[in-house]
């Protein structure tokens, strides 16, 4: 299969640089690393030595899509025009007959996001500037502080502060919860898949229901009124009890609330919003702009957090955004350590031109999977800036990330006290 055509003599600077011939892809491979957790990388190369990169990880289930890429993702792109963005996203969307769906979108993400890459190489200039150009000097983002209780919590929201975050999330342990969401083992990073099979956690709504609003009650006595606060209820409420949280939280001032309550049955947000005007955030675990279509045009969330990497690339998240910013709703991107830098780095060309930006999520990658990943973005006064590095200015260290295999690693799930699954 070859679109090779010839376009040699063609004067403008992105024929001069890249004819079709050069754009042919002519090979893409997929790379599973665990520097410290598993990443997985999807590699495109095109004729002319240009390569382009893709984060394809879903965390717990990342050899799905290792898989889907190699096996029936791969054999598709050799021979095509990696110019052709658009196409090879629908051929790959509406092609494969089986749409959606995490495995799927995050595939065509990592596609996607890498040919976007390659064209920002071929132009010379960065992803954001393909996009459209700045909207903005630098991405917000927020900080995870949690501890195992108020008063360690409330401290490290501090620290932050004191590192020049301007928004904060708070998490803190619920007395006679085991292992409440979002609290980290003994001063290491938060990392939920810790372990080759499932964590079982303890789930009590009531105590949770209790602590949280005295944790936002502390945090804004000890650290006043300027900090953006967060919180992540990590889907564990019913729409009822998440309308009472939200409406105990409106004192303080979210900047959001997350997820709080799951969004299968996306009416339920209607319960919320009839009660409380505390902000509201949802869509980590979304995968497509269907999703979130009813969530967001009935005006029932203020922030959309559906990522590049789970959500089928720039090309559809661009859709996304401009659908949410017809009803005024905000980008803010999931942003946990299981997205890789090379999602980090697309979701922050994409922050830094979207003009229906909110805020990004950030927690450090450790030393050792920023060496394996290279990029240019860094941390200033609050806020993440991307550098001019023509694509997503990202890069991986394959040598390096062959030194650390694969890890099966998974998500912990929740029970209640009878010993019945819940929402983790
Ligand atoms: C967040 C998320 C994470 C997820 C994790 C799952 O808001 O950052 O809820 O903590 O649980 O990314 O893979
Ligand atoms: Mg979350």
């Amino acid at each position: 299969m070859s679109h090779v055509e010839s376009e040699a003599g063609t004067p403008d600077r992105w024929h001069a640089q890249a004819s079709t011939r050069d754009r042919e892809i002519v090979a893409a491979s997929v790379i599973v690393s665990c520097p410290g957790r598993n990443f997985v990388t999807l590699k495109i190369q095109t004729r002319g030595g240009v390569h382009g990169l893709g984060d394809a990880t879903l965390n717990g289930r990342e050899l799905a899509v290792a898989a889907y890429l190699r096996e029936h993702v791969a054999p598709n792109l050799i021979g095509r025009d990696a110019g052709r963005i658009e196409d090879i996203w629908q051929f790959l969307y509406r092609g494969a007959y089986w749409r959606r769906g995490p495995v799927t979108m995050t595939a065509i993400a990592a596609v996607d996001v890498a040919l976007w890459d390659i064209l920002g190489k071929l132009a010379g200039m960065p992803l954001y500037q393909l996009l459209g150009g700045r909207s903005r000097d630098g991405a917000l983002v927020y900080a995870h502080a949690n501890g195992r209780d108020i008063s360690e919590a409330s401290d490290e929201v501090g620290k932050y502060i004191e590192q020049g975050f301007l928004a904060v999330r708070a998490q803190c342990g619920v007395p006679g919860i085991n292992k409440a969401y979002g609290i980290s083992t003994a001063g290491k990073p938060y990392e939920p898949a810790e372990s080759e099979l499932p964590a079982e956690t303890v789930w009590n709504t009531p105590r949770y229901l209790e602590t949280a609003p005295k944790l936002f009650e502390r945090v804004r006595a000890d650290h006043g009124n300027q900090v953006e606060l967060l919180h992540d209820v990590h889907h564990r409420l019913t729409p009822i009890e998440a309308a009472r949280l939200a409406r105990d939280l409106e004192p303080y001032r979210l900047f959001w609330l997350e997820d709080a309550t799951p969004a299968d049955n996306q009416k339920c947000f209607e319960l919320i919003r009839q009660h409380s005007v505390t902000p509201l955030a949802v869509g980590e675990v979304f995968n497509s702009i269907w999703d979130c279509k009813h969530l967001i045009e009935q005006q029932l969330i203020d922030y959309i957090r559906t990522t590049i990497v789970h959500g089928g690339g720039i090309s559809h998240i661009r859709r996304l955004a401009d659908f949410a910013a017809l009803y005024q709703v905000r980008t803010g991107f999931h942003g946990a350590t299981d997205l890789s830098p090379v999602c980090m780095g697309a979701a922050l060309h994409f922050d830094t031109w979207v003009p229906n930006f909110g805020i990004q999520e950030y927690m450090f990658h450790s030393e050792l999977a920023n060496e394996v990943f290279p990029h240019d973005y860094h941390f200033r006064d609050g806020r993440l800036h991307v550098g001019d590095t023509p694509g997503h200015g990202v890069d991986i260290d394959e040598q390096l990330a062959a030194r650390f295999p694969y890890l099966p690693r998974q998500l912990p799930v929740a029970r209640l006290e009878d010993g019945a699954m819940w929402d983790w």
